[in-house]
């Protein structure tokens, strides 16, 4: 090289990195008033669920206290349990189903 060989070229190469989008957890609540089956008929409209694994995730929640129902993307999840919370208020319930973004 000439006098001044000072390198222009980098000394590492780092690929740009595209981070993963973060996963939301949709949560069963569990509460005293919410009727069994229509905590399980919710299950299926919304989360189209057979009759057993609706039934599954509600005697988990009611339980345990929660039951975590599905894991997906933000939006999704967001908008799920919305839909969800919701067929319950409309119907006087407090059913409850709560988003949070996965560890
Ligand atoms: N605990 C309610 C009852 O005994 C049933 C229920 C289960 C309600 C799960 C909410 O997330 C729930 N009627």
């Amino acid at each position: 090289m000439a006098d001044n060989d000072t390198s222009l070229k980098p000394k590492t190469v780092t690929k740009p990195k595209l981070e993963r989008p973060k996963l939301y957890k949709v949560t069963l609540v569990n509460d005293d008033y919410t009727p069994r089956e229509f905590v399980i008929m919710v299950l299926k409209a919304v989360f189209r669920m057979s009759e057993e694994t609706g039934y599954r995730m509600m005697m988990t929640a009611h339980k345990m206290g929660v039951c975590v129902i599905v894991v997906c993307a933000r939006d999704i999840a967001e908008s799920k349990a919305k839909e969800a919370t919701d067929l319950g208020k409309e119907a006087g319930f407090p059913l409850m189903f709560v988003t949070e973004p996965e560890e």
